[in-house]
């Protein structure tokens, strides 16, 4: 991710430029190194943080080191695009709100990048004009092709906190209602990940609103990577459009490609998502996801989790949002 990140500021984003870059691999800073010539190397994380010559960061380290390293930004005053999860779990997020909230300015935004993809905007656009008038269900999907390398004993809240968090969060955001209660069931699909390693996961839950919803992420469905969602409101539904590839005709058939992973399916949303946030840098009104979003879907993530392990529904208490992040909700 901080290899794609880099690349779309450094190559794509006019007055923006990659000027220090961190990374344990050696063979990333080599490729870096050809890719971004002089920047700054730095040998830890916060040796870049706080390098003179960097404005603002981007994190795209493992996810356990999020909501530190957000926080060091914040103490040098640093404005920060936070990969998902913003944090490990719920109460280090809520201290990244608290810091944001004691300075007063919004500095963190959240790497949720399907806010910025075409066809997730133009659902929402819908939803908003009433096209579909009162909504009444969400029903999201998520495939990934292969899972990540979590271990039995991590996999299946990795599979909650890791990827079924975008579409929490994508049910937050487009219904602009909270997560009330959620109800989440898993199953195994594939033994040399271990019994207990549930690769499908289902999700249903209840809104402020008073809209249902439906979730299905699976990170073992080995065909490609497809992301979706489908609201269906009082008088009508609205579906996000297959994205796949050109129409291949050949020996008396017809296929499309579809995408092998999420840098491929957001390709464009990733780089929107950047200029967005440059915009912002530069003093532009947002709309760009909040360490409040991040907060809230970790709320409901860890709700999913509890969930999962003891069979029940979960109430998902967030708490009132504070007034500091009513102007872009
Ligand atoms: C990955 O980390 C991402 O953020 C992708 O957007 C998501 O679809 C995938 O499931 C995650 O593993």
């Amino acid at each position: 991710m901080g290899e794609c990140h880099a690349r779309n500021i450094h190559f794509q984003i006019p007055n923006a430029q990659v000027s220090a870059i961190m990374d344990i691999n050696p063979q990333k800073l080599e490729t870096a190194e050809r890719t971004f010539g002089s920047v700054h190397f730095c040998s830890t994380a916060l040796d870049l943080i706080h390098d003179p010559c960097v404005d603002a960061v981007v994190i795209a380290s493992p996810d356990s080191t999020h909501a530190e390293l957000t926080l060091a930004c914040l103490d040098a005053n640093k404005s920060v695009l936070c990969e998902k999860p913003l944090a490990p779990t719920a109460l280090e997020a809520r201290k990244v709100i608290e810091k944001e909230i004691e300075i007063g300015r919004r500095l963190v935004q959240v790497g949720f990048m399907r806010h910025y993809d075409p066809a997730h905007v133009r659902v929402k656009q819908s939803v908003e004009a009433g096209v579909v008038g009162r909504p009444i269900l969400f029903k999201g999907f998520h495939r990934n092709e292969s899972p990540d390398p979590y271990t039995e004993d991590e996999f299946s809240e990795g599979v909650i906190i890791n990827s079924a968090i975008h579409d929490l969060d994508s049910c937050r955001w487009l219904l602009g209602q909270e997560i009330t209660t959620v109800h989440a069931m898993g199953t195994n699909t594939d033994l040399s990940l271990g019994a207990n390693a549930c690769d499908l996961i289902t999700i249903h839950l209840s809104l402020s609103g008073g809209c249902l919803g439906m979730i299905d992420t699976y990170v073992n469905a080995k065909y490609g990577y497809e992301v979706g969602v489908e609201i269906v409101g009082e008088i009508g539904a609205i579906q996000t459009e297959p994205s796949t590839g050109n129409v291949l005709r050949s020996q008396r058939s017809s296929s499309q490609t579809i995408h092998a992973d999420w840098l491929q399916r957001f390709e464009v949303a990733y780089l929107s998502q950047l200029h967005a946030w440059c915009a912002s840098l530069d003093g532009a009104t947002d709309n760009t996801p909040t360490a409040w979003d991040g907060y809230s879907s970790l709320i409901a993530a860890e709700a999913c989790v509890r969930s999962l392990q003891n069979g029940t529904s979960e109430q998902v208490s967030y708490g009132p949002m504070p007034d500091f992040y009513a102007a872009s909700n």
